[in-house]
């Protein structure tokens, strides 16, 4: 393991052979894999609910202007001869693991950065045989024994080759080696960096910053004044440098918290508190680490170590007010309300990758707003920074 590890941590950032693997438009190439009737077809996978928003759309859909995160309504507005899917995350969450397993057999170190989305650390291997080939036949299996299209990208580290990825899909692959990179990069739009969000955008547009070529000639003292430590990173990302690492994926297959009261308690209202605190917390790390979850369980423990527990499936999420409510219908089939409680404890498990803010059963973007402003003040004050009214109360975890 140690020795895998090594491979990440060469000298020499520069001579990195990382690649990326895409799936395209992964939610509707599964749907027609099941039925073929929708090949070739503006295909949008959704929810079903007026206030639904597009998970992913197939690129005869793009041509309309509809993409992810688009009320469906809108879609429904631009491609009104579309064909509209309920999605199926469960079947989705199968061929995600396919593509990982199948990589996971054939690569030196890869992270599984998305439900579809990973990246490959070939670095030290070109010694040995010819990284690209190697990522061509990779990409050739997959897709003979999934069903999948993908796409690929090799360059000399992850934001390369996630913009080149980008350029060439879908069904695309693409190798990038380090004199390349520059001349690939400048007359693009600064757009397609990574992570340059809409705020940055507009400020950069109206100083007529629109190339990456534009940007990385713009001085980084300048970028650092505007945008802080972000602003360096982005200008050494337009010079197409990224030292990030590919992080060796793990799967995890669940996340749990319990506490042990001090003093036995059937204090009802501070135990569902508790319970409300730790799911916040672990809905916290869930979206922190790109992840949903479908099984959510409590356990409690009497004080005469009796301990039951109860679980409950429900559609993938990671938002708090629907893992909330999940845990709170738990509690009150499983506590009978005057056993005093030593331990309580809260599980999520059956999780997938997933990044996207809005899933596939009808959240509000709402909500989904709410739970990223709260996660923005978690990550720079702390975990506890901030609490719905409801357990403003609750001491802070064991
Ligand atoms: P992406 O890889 O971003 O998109 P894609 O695979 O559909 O299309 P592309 O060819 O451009 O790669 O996301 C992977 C899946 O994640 C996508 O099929 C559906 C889901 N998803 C959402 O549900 N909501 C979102 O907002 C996004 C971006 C993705
Ligand atoms: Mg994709």
């Amino acid at each position: 393991m140690n020795k895998i590890l090594a491979v990440n941590k060469l000298p020499d950032a520069l001579n990195r052979y990382i690649a990326l693997f895409d799936l395209d438009a992964f939610f509707v190439s599964v749907e027609r894999l099941q039925d073929k009737r929708l090949i070739g077809k503006p295909v949008i996978v959704c929810g079903m609910s007026g206030r639904s928003v597009v998970s992913t759309c197939s690129y005869e859909a793009r041509k309309f202007g509809v993409h992810s995160a688009m009320p469906v309504l809108m879609a429904k507005h631009l491609c009104p001869n579309g064909i509209y899917v309920n999605g199926h995350m469960e079947l989705y969450r199968k061929y995600s693991k396919m593509v990982t397993d199948i990589i996971a057999g054939k690569a030196p170190v890869y992270e599984k950065a998305s439900i579809d989305e990973h990246y490959l650390d070939l670095s030290g291997m070109e010694r040995f045989f010819d990284c690209y080939k190697w990522t061509q036949e990779l990409r050739q299996f997959i897709i003979k024994n999934t069903g999948l299209p993908i796409s690929c990208a090799l360059s000399v580290n992850k934001t390369v080759a996630k913009i080149a990825a980008d350029e060439v899909k879908p069904n695309g692959t693409i190798f990038l080696p380090r004199h390349e990179v520059q001349a690939f990069l400048d007359p693009l739009s600064i757009k397609k960096i990574p992570m340059l969000g809409e705020k940055t955008f507009q400020v950069l547009s109206s100083m007529g910053i629109s190339t990456i070529q534009m940007l990385r000639e713009t001085s980084p003292g300048t970028m650092k004044r505007l945008f802080g430590k972000n602003g360096e990173v982005l200008w050494e990302k337009a010079n197409g440098r990224d030292d990030t690492p590919v992080i060796q994926h793990r799967e995890r297959k669940s996340l749990s918290n319990e506490r042990t009261f001090e003093k036995d308690t059937s204090d009802r209202e501070l135990l569902e508190r508790v319970l409300i605190t730790m799911v916040e917390h672990l809905a916290y790390d869930l979206r922190k680490e790109q992840s949903l979850t479908s099984c959510v369980a409590i356990k409690i423990r009497y004080s005469d170590f009796t301990t039951r527990t109860a679980e409950k499936h429900i559609p993938f999420t990671s938002f708090d007010h629907l893992l909330i409510k999940a845990i709170k219908e738990l509690f009150e089939t499983l506590y009978p309300g005057n056993l005093p409680v030593r331990l309580i404890g809260v599980r999520f498990s059956s999780m997938v990758k997933g990044s996207w803010q809005m899933d596939l059963f009808d959240d509000t973007p709402q909500m989904a707003r709410l739970n990223s402003a709260m996660d923005m003040i978690r990550n720079r004050f702390g975990t506890d920074a901030v609490k719905r009214a409801v357990d403003i109360n609750t001491p802070k975890k064991d």
